[in-house]
């Protein structure tokens, strides 16, 4: 077969964000488009890790959104130009974020391409998106990010080749051009995987002997996979698993596992016979959200949770390392490190960051505020795996509820109440003014007083690795006060079309008696205090959030 030069020039924008490049799928359909980004990554990565292009092996699935299938065909007659070796993909082109990940560790391959924008929707006018992972499986560091993104402004060419389509659907070994195409169940490693980490014996007796779960797969990506395991494996009931069958638009909705978005699963448990756990999660497998009846188990509280109650768990039965968490994520796990007498971790946001301090062994459990929570058993986020870890707990505390092992971790370690409000689609211009007018004042707010909170700290959150030294600035304004409330400012790195800017806010409570309540209730002073220290209905013409997490 041929290869193909094909002349191109460089697109502006292709710069990776928080988590990959993510655009409008209108974008992604320019002629060259995704051709160049892709070809920018085969540039960058030749050599990466000790391995060359030629003749490698890469993983490549994607959450099955509208736009998987023609960007998979795309990225093979891409690779098999390129020289790769071995392309393993899943079947219908198919795999879960942690999925990837876990399948670029345990075949052993140089890295992998991962096709999603995530909870974003999805549909022809909506959402789609691409990233690199490295040979850890994890995402790509910034410096890889930088270099692809630098390789898409001087780009002049791309190698692809003519050939029939692969038949995504068919197990098994075919060949395009000179490369292997492997597909495989998109699912049995992982699952292997789970079982090897959670006690499924003591989760099995638990669904047998009544303990109840359901699962909202959100019409995304995980369906699969909880089917598999929780029906499958562990004999929930058919039917544990809400929609289940992975849908190119999501059903028109977000996959987005919050208060917000899972609407259906928040009223199941709300209803008198709510199941013992209900869960869900985002477009490609890698959030979660944790409900019990009538209780919601905020991100970062559900990090502190799994530190606390790690050893219930086969797979971390020695007891962890350390923790690490992202810096905008409450410090709700700091205090569960300093119990059990480890280091806890503060990172900017973004998987990416985790991956040293995992690949050191510095760290096991890894969190965000965002819905984010894995360990070191793959260098992603990981959903299903979170409510498995929950399932577990609960199956190897029989008699407690989702809520009271909440109330009865606040009791032991005091509650960090925690909220975000999101203000999406502002302004870019107007957000970014906002950035820049809280930042100038950073300096002179310590011992300034602010809806009757006095400010300690002040800082613009810049990050320097503690296992590579590399250097990360720019990550979120913090203000810090007496008596330990927070206030973070930051805009989202992820969005496709104008600005989101999230308010992270949090303080402690120690008193058991104060402890119940709404977040919003008992953080509305400080809220009122954010939403005047940043000028926001102001700078932004927004009245209220529109999203709160
Ligand atoms: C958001 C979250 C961040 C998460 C990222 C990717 O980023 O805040 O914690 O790592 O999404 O998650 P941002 O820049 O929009 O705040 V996912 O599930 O979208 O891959
Ligand atoms: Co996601």
């Amino acid at each position: 077969m041929d290869i193909l030069s094909v002349p191109t020039t460089p697109f502006e924008g292709q710069k990776p964000g928080t988590s990959g490049l993510r655009k409008k799928v209108k974008v992604f359909q320019q002629p060259h488009y995704l051709e160049n980004f892709v070809q920018a990554v085969f540039d960058v990565i030749d050599g990466l890790d000790d391995l060359p292009l030629a003749g490698a092996a890469l993983a490549l699935g994607g959450d099955g959104r509208f736009f998987n299938r023609t960007a998979i065909q795309t990225i093979l007659r891409m690779a098999a130009a390129n020289g790769v070796g071995r392309m393993v993909v899943g079947q219908g082109g198919l795999l879960s974020t942690p999925a990837a990940s876990c399948v670029i560790r345990k075949h052993g391959l140089k890295g992998g391409l991962i096709l999603s924008a995530s909870h974003n929707p999805g549909g022809p006018d909506e959402d789609f998106g691409i990233k690199y992972n490295i040979r850890n499986g994890g995402p790509a560091p910034e410096a890889v990010t930088n270099a692809i993104h630098a390789r898409t402004l001087e780009i002049e060419s791309y190698r692809t080749l003519e050939a029939e389509a692969v038949d995504l659907d068919r197990l098994g070994t075919q060949t395009l051009g000179g490369m292997t195409v492997e597909v495989i169940d998109p699912v049995a490693d992982y699952a292997a995987l789970m079982e090897s980490l959670f006690d499924f014996d003591a989760m099995r007796a638990a669904l047998a002997q009544g303990r109840r779960v359901v699962f909202d797969a959100m019409h995304a990506i995980t369906g699969p996979y909880a089917r598999e395991i929780l029906e499958n494996r562990l004999g929930a009931p058919a039917g544990s698993v809400l929609n289940a069958t992975p849908l190119e638009d999501f059903g028109g909705h977000h996959p987005d596992p919050n208060l917000a978005h899972a609407k259906e699963l928040v009223a199941i448990m709300n209803r008198p016979d709510a199941p013992d756990l209900g869960a869900a999660s985002d477009g490609d497998g890698d959030r979660n959200m944790i409900l019990g009846p009538k209780a919601f188990v905020t991100p970062s509280d559900s990090l502190a949770v799994l530190a606390a109650n790690a050893p219930l768990a086969p797979g971390y039965a020695k007891g962890i390392a350390g923790i690490a968490r992202s810096m905008p994520t409450s410090r709700a796990a700091d205090r569960v490190a300093e119990a059990l007498g480890v280091p806890c971790f503060e990172t900017p946001t973004g998987w990416k960051f985790f991956g040293t301090l995992l690949d050191a062994g510095k760290a096991t459990l890894c969190g965000e505020e965002s819905f984010g929570t894995g360990s070191d058993h793959v260098r992603e986020k990981d959903g299903l795996w979170a409510v498995l870890f929950w399932l577990n707990i609960l199956a190897r505390r029989p008699g407690e509820s989702v809520g009271d092992l909440l109330a009865a971790h606040w009791a032991r370690f005091g509650r960090d109440v925690y909220a975000r409000h999101d203000y999406e689609g502002l302004d870019s211009a107007a957000a970014q003014g906002l950035m820049d007018a809280l930042k100038a004042r950073l300096p002179g707010l310590p011992g300034q007083t602010i809806g009757g909170f006095t400010v300690a700290q002040a800082d613009d959150f810049a990050y320097t690795d503690p296992v590579d030294g590399s250097t990360a600035s720019g990550q979120g304004l913090r203000v810090m006060f007496k008596g330990g409330a927070r206030m973070v400012f930051r805009l989202s790195g992820t969005g496709t079309s104008g600005a989101t800017l999230r308010v992270y806010l949090e303080r402690y409570e120690a008193d058991p008696e104060a402890q119940r309540g709404d977040a919003q209730d008992l953080l509305a002073d400080l809220i009122q205090a954010a939403r005047e220290l940043a000028d926001i209905p102001g700078r932004t013409g927004r009245a209220a959030p529109d999203v709160i997490t």
